[in-house]
C-alpha cells in the first residue's frame, strides 16, 4: 500500500519547494508557487523546516501542504479546482477539491502563528473558503454572502488570521456548500501547541482523516450532487476500503488519531483490541478529568474527535465505521432478503428472461466478498478486501490499525500482515460434533403477512 520510492521523491521536492522560495527574497511580493500533489500514497510527516518546531500529522493517503515564511508570516496557496481521484484502484471520480487532489491537504500550523492563505479559484462557479472551528476575525470566516463576496471564477482572495488555539480543525467551501462537499471539497487543518499543553500529550505517532461520503452511481464518474441523505461511497479522505492505507505503529507507541465528519450522517468510529480516551473536540483538548475510556466514539456531522490510546496489544486491529452499511460499497438497498427462502431452480428460469439476473442471499450475503461477479465499469465491488485468511466481506470505512513490536521509531510503512504466534488464532474444533440439521421446510402454511394495514386520514390502522 505505500511506495517508499516516489514518497522521498516528493518529500525531498516538497522541502526544496520549501526552501527555494524562502531564498528567492524579491519573489515574495507575488503568490506562493502552488504545490500540486496527483499521488493518492500517504505522504511522511512533512517535518517543519521553517517557524516554529512541532510534531508533524500523518494524513491517510493525503499530504500536508508546504508553506514559505514572508516576515514572520505562514504563507500557504490553495487552489480550488476539478481534480480526478481514484478512490480505489479502478475506480475513479471527478471531483473539486485542491492542489491536485480531495481532499485538499492539511495545513499544519502552531498556535500563535500568523497565517495567510491566498486561495485561487478554478473551479466553473464562485467559492469561499470556511475555516471550520477557528478563532478568527468575522470577515475571515468564509461565508459567501454574509462575511466575504465570493470568489468569483479566475479570481485570488487572501485570507489572513492568527491561528489562536491548538487542536483540530477542518476546512471546506460555504458558497453553494451542498455541491461543493459533494463534489469532495474540504481539508483538515492542525494547529499544534506552542509549548506544553497541560491537556496535550506528546505522541510518537499523530494521524488524520476525513470523513466523506459521495453518491457515485455504479459505472458513472461523477457524483450526484443533489444527493441529501443517500450517499454510496463511504469514504475517509476520498478513498474505500482497501484502497484506504493502513495505520502502521510500534508496539507501546503513544497514539492519536484525528477524525473530522464533513459527510451528512453520524459515524461511529470503533477500534479493536484497545481502549481509547477522546483528548479532543471541536473545542479543542478536553480536560484529562473529563475523560473516560472508549472503544467506540460517535463523531457527528461536522464535528472534529482527537482519540489517544497506548497501542500495547500487537496484532491487526480493525478500525471502522460501526455502521454496518458503511464498511460497504456501491450497492442496491431494495434487494429483498432472501434468508432461509428455498429458490433452487428458479434462478436459471429467470435468466431465461434476464440474462443478467442474479439473486443473492439465501444464505446471507457474505459470498458475495468472494464472488468474481461482473460490476459495470468504475465502481468498487461492494465488500472486498482480502487477509491472510480469506476475504474480508468490507468496504468504506474499514482499515487495520497495525501494532508491531519492530515497527521502528517514525516508519510509517505497512508492515505487511500480522505473524500470529502459534496456538493464538481462533481454530476448528475437530473432536466430535454434534448433529447440525438444517432446519426443515415450516409446515406453517399461514401467510406471513397476514394482517391487512390500511391507511386512513390520521395514518396508519390495523
Ligand atoms: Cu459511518
Amino acid at each position: 500500500m505505500t511506495n517508499t520510492h516516489s514518497r522521498r521523491q516528493f518529500f525531498a521536492g516538497a522541502a526544496a519547494s520549501v526552501a527555494g522560495l524562502a531564498v528567492a527574497r524579491s519573489a515574495l511580493a507575488g503568490l506562493p508557487e502552488p504545490v500540486i500533489q496527483t499521488s493518492v500514497e500517504t505522504a511522511p510527516p512533512l517535518v517543519p523546516q521553517t517557524g516554529r518546531p512541532y510534531n508533524p500529522v500523518v494524513t491517510l493517503n493525503g499530504w500536508t501542504l508546504p508553506w514559505r515564511m514572508n516576515n514572520g508570516v505562514k504563507e500557504f496557496h490553495l487552489v480550488a479546482e476539478p481534480v480526478v481521484r481514484e478512490v480505489s484502484p479502478g475506480f475513479k471520480v471527478n471531483m473539486w477539491g485542491y492542489n491536485g487532489q480531495s481532499p485538499g491537504p492539511t495545513i499544519e500550523v502552531v498556535e500563535g502563528d500568523r497565517v495567510r492563505i491566498f486561495v485561487t479559484n478554478k473551479l466553473p462557479e464562485h467559492t469561499t473558503i470556511h475555516w471550520h472551528g477557528q478563532r478568527l476575525p468575522s470577515g475571515m470566516d468564509g461565508v459567501g454572502g454574509l462575511t466575504q463576496r465570493a470568489i468569483p471564477v479566475g479570481k485570488t482572495y487572501v485570507y489572513e488570521f492568527e491561528a489562536r488555539r491548538p487542536g483540530t480543525f477542518m476546512y471546506h467551501p460555504h458558497a453553494d456548500e451542498m455541491v461543493q462537499m459533494a463534489m469532495g471539497m474540504m481539508g483538515m487543518w492542525v494547529t499544534h501547541p506552542k509549548a506544553k499543553h497541560p491537556h496535550i500529550s506528546e505522541v510518537d505517532r499523530d494521524f488524520c482523516f476525513l470523513l466523506n461520503a459521495f453518491d457515485v452511481e455504479p459505472g458513472s464518474k461523477t457524483p450526484k450532487v443533489n444527493t441529501m441523505t443517500d450517499f454510496n461511497i463511504w469514504c475517509w479522505n476520498s478513498r474505500v476500503f482497501p484502497a484506504i492505507d493502513t495505520l502502521n505503529v510500534r508496539l507501546n507507541d503513544r497514539v492519536r488519531i484525528r477524525v473530522g465528519n464533513l459527510t451528512m450522517t453520524n459515524h461511529p468510529i470503533h477500534l479493536h483490541g484497545h481502549e481509547f480516551l477522546v483528548t479532543g473536540t471541536d473545542g479543542g483538548p478536553t480536560p484529562p478529568s473529563t475523560r473516560w475510556y472508549e472503544v467506540t466514539t460517535d463523531v457527528a456531522v461536522g464535528q472534529m474527535r482527537q482519540i489517544e490510546l497506548i497501542a500495547d496489544e500487537e496484532g491487526d486491529w480493525a478500525l471502522h465505521c460501526h455502521k454496518s452499511h458503511h464498511t460497504m460499497n456501491a450497492m442496491g438497498h431494495d434487494v429483498p432478503t432472501m434468508i432461509g427462502v428455498d429458490h433452487r431452480g428458479l434462478v436459471k428460469k429467470i435468466q431465461k428472461v434476464a440474462p443478467d439476473y442474479m439473486l443473492m442471499g439465501e444464505r446471507g450475503m457474505a459470498d458475495m466478498g468472494e464472488m468474481q461477479m461482473q460490476i459495470p465499469d468504475n465502481t468498487a465491488p461492494m465488500m472486498t478486501g482480502t487477509g491472510q485468511f480469506g476475504p474480508l466481506d468490507m468496504g468504506g470505512m474499514f482499515t487495520v490499525f497495525k501494532v508491531r513490536k519492530d515497527q521502528k521509531p517514525g516508519d510509517y510503512k505497512d508492515p505487511g500482515p500480522y505473524k500470529f504466534p502459534q496456538g493464538t488464532v481462533a481454530y476448528e474444533w475437530t473432536g466430535a460434533l454434534p448433529p447440525t440439521p438444517r432446519p426443515a421446510a415450516s409446515s406453517d402454511k399461514t401467510p406471513a403477512a397476514a394482517k391487512v394495514v390500511k391507511p386512513t386520514a390520521k395514518g396508519m390502522s390495523h
